[in-house]
C-alpha cells in the first residue's frame, strides 16, 4: 500500500488539497501539526501535515471481479459436475432399463408378443383362467406353433379349445354293484339335495336312456329346519321313498334295509367344511356306507379357483372320486373351475345348470364347459368328432 504526505497552513486546507488531487481514493490515516518556512526556526509558520493512502480501487475491483469470476467458475463448475452425476445416474438407469428389457424378451421369447397370443390369452382371462393354466397353454401354444402358423388365428383358438378339452378328466365308470351307494358331500347351499333329487328321478324314470331303477334316498341333514321337508317333497313328488337318518349306527342299518335296490343315493349336512366336529361325525358316516360307495364333491360353478382348491383340500378326507359342478347356469365364465379340476387332476362327474328337477342336470361333457366359454367360437361337431356327442340326462 503507498502512503503519501500532505501539508498545508489548516487542516481543511490540506483535505481539500488532497481531495482535489486524489478524490475519493484517498483514505486519511493521521494528521499532526507541523512548522513550516522561517529561516533558521525563525518566522516559521505552523501548519498541518496529513498522512493518506490511496485506495486502488481499480486494482479492488479488479480483484472483485476476479473473485467473482472465481465464484462464477466454481458455481459453473459445481452445475457441471451436478449435471455430470446426472447425466451419469441417467446413463445408468437406461442401462439397467435396457438389460431389464432385454432380459425380459429373453424370458418370454419374441412369440409372446404375438397377437394371436396376446388375444388368447386376453380372453382366457377374461373367462377367470388361472394365471397358471393360461401360462400352461401358452407355453404349449408357443412350443407347437412357428411364427408364421402362429398368425391363423383360428387354427390356434381351434387348438386351444382342444386343449382345454382335454383338461376335462370323466371319472372311470364304478365297478358294478348292487346296491350301488351313492354319496354327496359338499359345502352348504350347493345344490346337493336338489342334485341327489335330480339322480332319484333320472333313474328311477329311466330317463336319458337309463333302465327305470329301484331308488332310494337317505338324508342325514336333519340339523338344517327345512332340510328333511325338502328331500321328503321331492321324494314324494317321484314316488321314491326317503329314510332320514341321524346316526352312523342307523345309516348303516337302513342300507342293509335297502340290500335288494339298485340305487341308494345319500344326501349329506350341509355343512362348513371348516367346521371339523361335523367333517369327523361325517367321515363315521361315510365309513358307514360301505367300502363300495361312490362320494362325490360338489361345488359351485361360481366359486373362485382358490376357494375351490380349499375345498377340494378340506374334503380329501371323504376320497371323493369326482366333482359335481352345479350352478353352472350361474356363470358365464367357467375357466375358474376348468383350473382347478386340471390343477388337481380331479375327474367330473356330473354338471348341473338349474333349479329345474330333473331336466337340469347333464353327465359331465368337456363341451358343456367349452360351449360356455366367452368370446371362444368352437367348432361344435368337430369337438363332438373328439369327445363324442354330448348327451342329456345321466
Ligand atoms: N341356479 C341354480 N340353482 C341351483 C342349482 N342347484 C341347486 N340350486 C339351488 O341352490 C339352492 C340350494 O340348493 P340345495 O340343494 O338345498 O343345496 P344343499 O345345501 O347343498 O343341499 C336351492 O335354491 C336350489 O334350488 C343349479 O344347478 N343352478
Ligand atoms: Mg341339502
Amino acid at each position: 500500500m503507498q502512503y503519501l504526505v500532505e501539508q498545508g497552513s489548516s487542516h481543511r486546507e490540506v483535505l481539500e488539497k488532497v481531495k482535489a488531487r486524489y478524490g475519493d481514493a484517498a483514505q486519511v490515516l493521521s494528521h499532526r501539526t507541523v512548522r513550516s518556512g522561517g529561516f533558521m526556526g525563525l518566522f516559521a509558520r505552523e501548519g498541518v501535515e496529513i498522512t493518506f493512502y490511496l485506495k486502488d480501487d481499480s486494482v479492488r475491483e479488479g480483484e472483485k471481479k476476479k473473485a467473482d469470476i472465481e465464484e462464477e467458475k466454481r458455481r459453473l463448475l459445481e452445475r457441471v459436475s451436478q449435471e455430470q452425476a446426472i447425466q451419469q445416474v441417467l446413463s445408468e438407469v437406461r442401462s439397467i432399463k435396457d438389460s431389464l428389457v432385454e432380459s425380459a424378451s429373453r424370458a418370454a421369447p419374441a412369440e409372446s408378443e404375438h397377437p394371436t397370443l396376446a388375444a388368447v390369452d386376453a380372453l382366457l382371462t377374461d373367462n377367470d383362467f388361472s394365471s397358471w393354466y393360461r401360462a400352461e397353454l401358452l407355453g404349449r401354444a408357443r412350443s407347437e406353433f412357428s411364427l408364421d402358423a402362429l398368425d391363423d388365428y383360428e387354427a390356434v383358438e381351434e387348438a386351444i379349445l382342444e386343449w382345454v378339452g382335454d383338461t376335462v378328466r370323466l371319472p372311470i365308470p364304478p365297478r358294478a354293484v348292487k346296491p350301488r351307494v351313492l354319496v354327496l358331500v359338499g359345502p352348504t347351499g350347493v345344490g346337493k339335495t336338489t342334485t341327489i333329487a335330480k339322480l332319484a328321478a333320472l333313474h328311477n324314470l329311466g330317463i336319458g336312456g337309463l333302465p327305470a331303477q329301484d331308488v332310494r334316498m337317505i338324508t342325514i341333514d336333519n340339523y338344517r329346519i327345512g332340510a328333511k321337508q325338502q328331500i321328503e317333497t321331492y321324494g314324494s313328488i317321484m314316488r321314491v321313498p326317503v329314510s332320514s337318518v341321524e346316526t352312523a349306527s342307523d345309516l348303516r342299518q337302513t342300507i342293509a334295509m335297502y340290500r335288494d335296490t339298485d340305487l341308494i343315493l345319500v344326501d349329506t349336512i350341509g355343512k362348513s367344511p371348516r367346521d371339523a366336529v361335523r367333517l369327523a361325525e361325517m367321515q363315521q358316516i361315510l365309513d358307514a356306507c360301505g367300502p363300495s360307495a361312490e362320494v362325490y364333491l360338489a361345488v359351485a360353478a361360481t366359486t373362485k379357483t382358490q376357494d375351490m382348491l380349499d375345498i377340494f383340500r378340506q374334503f380329501e378326507p371323504f376320497r371323493y372320486r369326482g366333482i359335481v359342478v352345479t350352478k353352472m347356469d350361474e356363470t358365464g365364465r367357467v375357466g375358474n373351475v376348468l383350473s382347478a379340476l386340471a390343477e388337481t387332476d380331479k375327474a367330473v362327474a356330473w354338471v348341473t345348470d338349474g333349479q329345474k328337477v330333473p331336466q337340469d342336470i347333464s353327465p359331465a361333457h368337456p363341451l358343456r364347459f367349452l360351449m360356455n366359454l366367452e368370446g371362444f367360437r368352437p367348432n361344435r361337431p368337430k369337438l363332438e368328432e373328439r369327445y363324442g356327442p354330448v348327451a342329456r340326462g345321466t
